[in-house]
C-alpha cells in the first residue's frame, strides 16, 4: 500500500525542493510507493499545479497520485504523513504576536482537519515557522490525535551543527555522531557537543587540539554560527535555507519512520521538537527539542542525562521563550 503524503505550502520553495526527493524515494526508501497531496491557499495553487506538472515529468515510478487543493479536509484525506512548511511569514512591521496570530489561524485549522480527515496513524512533521509552538497548536486542535504524533524540525539546525563540527575538525561529517539540539528552534536554541565524538572518541578532546579553549570557542564562534546560520544563508544566497531545509526534513521523517537505529545505531540518537512530559525540567507540553530515538514509528526522549550548569543555563533561556510563546498564543484564546 502506498504511503499518503500531505505537504503543505507545496507552492513554495521548501515544498519545490521537497516534493521531488520525496518521489524519488529519498524519505521513504525506493521500495516505498507514495501518493502526495498538496495544499496550498489560492495565491498559491498555481505554483503548486506547476509543481505537479513537473512531478509528471519526473515520471517517478513510486509515484501513484497527486493532487493539489486549497482544501484542508481534501488535502489531508487519508494522511499517513503530514509535513506543515506553509506558513505566515513575518511581514513588514509584524510583531512577534502578530505573527503567532497569524499562524495560530493556519495550525489550528490544520491540526483539527488532521483530526477530521488523516488516517489513524498520522504523523505531523511542523517545518513552517515557528515551528515549535505551530506544532503545539495544531496538536492541540487535532482532537483524538495523540500529541506524540507532532514534532517539529530542528534536525537542520542539528545537521548545520554536525557540520560546523566537521570543518572545525577537519574530520569528515560522517564520523561526527551525537549533537543535540535543545529547545526552540530559533536563536535561542542550544547546539550540545558534550555528548558528541568524532571516530568514537569524545569531540571536546580533539577539538581541544584544534581550537585550543574549547569553551570560548563553543560560546565565541560555534554556538552563534549554529544558531544564526539561516541569517547567514539569507545574507550570502539572498533567499533562506531552502535545499538544506527539504534535506533536513527527509532526514528527519526517515528516522521518525524507519527508526534512528537505521542511521545512528542502536544507541544513537537525534534531535527533534517533541512535547514535553517534564523531561530534563521543560515545562509539560512544550515542543521543545530533545536528543530522541524513534522506535516503531514513535520519538522516545533520550533520558538520564545530566547537563552541566552552562549547559542548564542555555536550555533554560530557550525554554523560556517556548513558554513566552505558549503563553502568548493562550492569551489570543487559541490553546
Ligand atoms: P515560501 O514562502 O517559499 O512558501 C510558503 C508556501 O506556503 C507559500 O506557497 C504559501 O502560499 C504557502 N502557504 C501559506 N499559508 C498556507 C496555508 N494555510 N496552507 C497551505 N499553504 C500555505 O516559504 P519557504 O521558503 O518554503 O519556507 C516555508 C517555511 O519553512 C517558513 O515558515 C520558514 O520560516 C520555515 N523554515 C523552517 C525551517 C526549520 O528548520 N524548521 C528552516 C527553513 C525555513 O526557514
Amino acid at each position: 500500500m502506498a504511503t499518503t503524503i500531505t505537504l503543505t505550502g507545496a507552492g513554495g520553495q521548501i515544498g519545490y525542493a521537497l516534493l521531488f526527493r520525496i518521489a524519488a524515494g529519498d524519505m521513504l526508501g525506493p521500495d516505498e510507493p507514495v501518493r502526495l497531496r498538496l495544499l496550498e491557499i489560492p495565491q498559491g495553487l498555481r505554483a503548486a499545479e506547476g509543481a505537479a506538472l513537473e512531478l509528471q515529468d519526473g515520471a517517478f515510478e513510486l509515484l501513484e497520485h497527486v493532487e493539489v487543493t486549497d482544501d484542508p479536509a481534501v488535502g489531508f484525506d487519508g494522511a499517513n504523513l503530514a509535513l506543515l512548511v506553509g506558513a505566515r511569514p513575518r511581514g513588514p512591521g509584524m510583531e512577534r504576536g502578530d505573527l503567532l496570530a497569524a499562524n495560530a489561524g493556519i495550525f489550528g485549522p490544520q491540526g483539527s482537519a488532521i483530526a477530521a480527515h488523516a488516517a489513524s496513524d498520522v504523523r505531523v512533521t511542523v517545518v513552517g515557522n515557528p515551528a515549535n509552538t505551530n506544532a503545539l497548536i495544531a496538536a492541540s486542535a487535532a482532537d483524538g490525535v495523540p500529541a506524540e504524533r507532532f514534532s517539529a524540525l530542528t534536525r537542520l539546525d542539528e545537521n548545520r551543527a554536525r557540520a560546523q563540527l566537521a570543518l572545525a575538525l577537519d574530520a569528515p561529517v560522517a564520523s561526527i555522531r551525537g549533537v543535540t539540539i535543545w529547545g526552540n528552534h530559533s536563536a535561542t536554541q542550544f547546539p550540545d557537543i558534550s555528548r558528541a565524538s568524532v571516530d568514537g572518541e569524545p569531540v571536546a578532546e580533539r577539538l581541544a587540539q584544534r581550537v585550543g579553549d574549547v569553551r570560548a570557542w563553543l560560546e565565541g564562534t560555534f554556538i552563534p554560527r549554529v544558531a544564526r546560520r539561516g541569517a547567514e544563508i539569507i545574507d550570502v544566497r539572498g533567499s533562506s535555507s531552502v535545499a538544506s531545509a527539504a534535506n533536513a526534513t527527509i532526514d528527519h521523517v526517515r528516522d521518525w519512520t524507519g527508526g534512528t537505529d537505521r542511521r545512528h545505531g542502536p544507541d544513537g540518537w537525534t534531535s527533534a521538537g517533541v512535547v514535553s512530559h517534564g523531561e530534563y525540567g521543560v515545562p509539560e507540553g512544550l515542543v521543545s527539542s530533545f536528543p530522541v530515538r524513534a522506535i516503531d514509528g514513535d520519538w522516545r526522549i533520550v533520558e538520564g542525562w545530566e547537563p552541566d550548569a552552562p549547559a542548564r543555563a542555555r536550555m533554560s533561556a530557550s525554554i523560556a521563550e517556548l513558554a513566552e510563546e505558549r503563553d502568548a498564543v493562550r492569551r489570543l484564546g487559541v490553546l
